[in-house]
């Protein structure tokens, strides 16, 4: 039988014997997304390496750069909190004044994107950088300790939305950070998770190679975070995607009336219930005494893929 031809490329610019948790979901996109940014650079620059990434604070920043050592091996500029969309548009508009050929890579935590970082984010699609801004969403501020964050979900547990007697966790629905970038009208915009990790590959890939700026919000399940079991984040990650509670999409050039979906079932109708989902993870385990909690969840979650322009049933 013939040899199938690795479908990703062998190089590695996230290097063993950083500090990430065993199980990290974030760890596994740091891997993807700098193998799929090396693929695109090389195909359209004939440079594997043109490409330099600014990181916000954050988990995947913290394990990755432990003075004197790094995991990294790209250059990388570690930036403030609130300013990775910031700095990479600044190196961008340096590289560009150089002659340089190529493109940055922005990486932000979910804290650092949809709440701390989103001005800057916003700026740096407004202004057209050649950037892709690719956030890792664990749904908390996981580094400091699991705080809530605007893209937590309804009803999970976090450190600042404990449930008890008077609350059911967190109580406000996720905030969709890639509806946002693409009503910039953004070149490029998409939804990956890690259960889809050739989905993910291509969709950086994809963004590496759009001229101006691109954003990917990918699903990266935490394991202390989440109180997940190190070996089921992937798995948990695919159940996101197979329950309808993650929507795989990509949006271009902000043009809502021609959303491409992956992954869609063709009646609409997801097989497998968001109780599969929910169940292996202790952020939610207080809803199973909760029903109505996670109808709630449910009714959210039908009301994105409303606003996606699609009626779904959520067994
Ligand atoms: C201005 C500012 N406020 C707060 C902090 C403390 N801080 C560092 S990392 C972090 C949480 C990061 O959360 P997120 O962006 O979701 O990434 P994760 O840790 O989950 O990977 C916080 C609050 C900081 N570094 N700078």
């Amino acid at each position: 039988m013939a040899v199938r031809k690795p479908p990703i490329t062998t190089r590695e610019y996230w290097a063993p014997g950083h500090a990430a948790c065993a199980g990290c979901g974030p760890a596994i996109v740091m891997k993807l997304a700098t193998k799929a940014f090396s693929e695109a650079m090389e195909e359209k620059y004939g440079d594997p390496n043109a490409f330099a990434i600014a990181h916000a604070t954050g988990c995947m920043e913290v394990v990755s750069a432990v003075f004197p050592y790094t995991a990294w091996k790209a250059p990388w500029i570690h930036v403030a909190f609130e300013n990775a969309a910031a700095a990479a548009s600044g190196v961008e508009a340096a590289w560009k004044k150089l002659g340089r050929k190529g493109k940055i890579l922005a990486i932000g935590g979910d804290g650092g994107t949809a709440d701390i970082g989103l001005q800057a984010l916003s700026g740096m699609l407004e202004r057209r950088h050649n950037v892709v801004y690719l956030m890792y969403d664990n749904e908390a501020y996981m580094n400091t300790g699991i705080q809530r964050s605007s893209s937590t979900p309804y009803g999970a547990w976090t450190t600042t939305s404990p449930p008890g007697k008077y609350s059911i966790g967190e109580d406000k629905p996720k905030k969709w950070v890639a509806l946002i970038a693409a009503a910039h009208q953004a070149p490029y915009v998409a939804t990956a998770s890690i259960g889809d990790p050739y989905d993910f590959y291509r969709k950086m890939k994809k963004a590496a190679s759009v001229d101006g700026p691109a954003f990917v919000q990918v699903l990266a399940p935490c394991v202390p975070g989440w109180r997940i079991p190190s070996e089921k984040t992937v798995e948990i990650a695919r159940l996101a995607i197979e329950s309808g509670l993650w929507p795989l999409f990509e949006i271009e050039n902000g043009d809502f009336y021609n959303i491409k979906f992956q992954r869609f079932p063709k009646d609409g109708k997801f097989k497998k219930p968001i109780e599969d989902y929910l169940k292996i993870q202790g952020r939610f385990k207080h809803l199973f005494k909760r029903p109505e909690a996670i109808q709630e969840l449910k009714n959210q979650i039908k009301e994105v893929w409303r606003i996606l322009g699609k009626e779904v049933e959520l067994p």
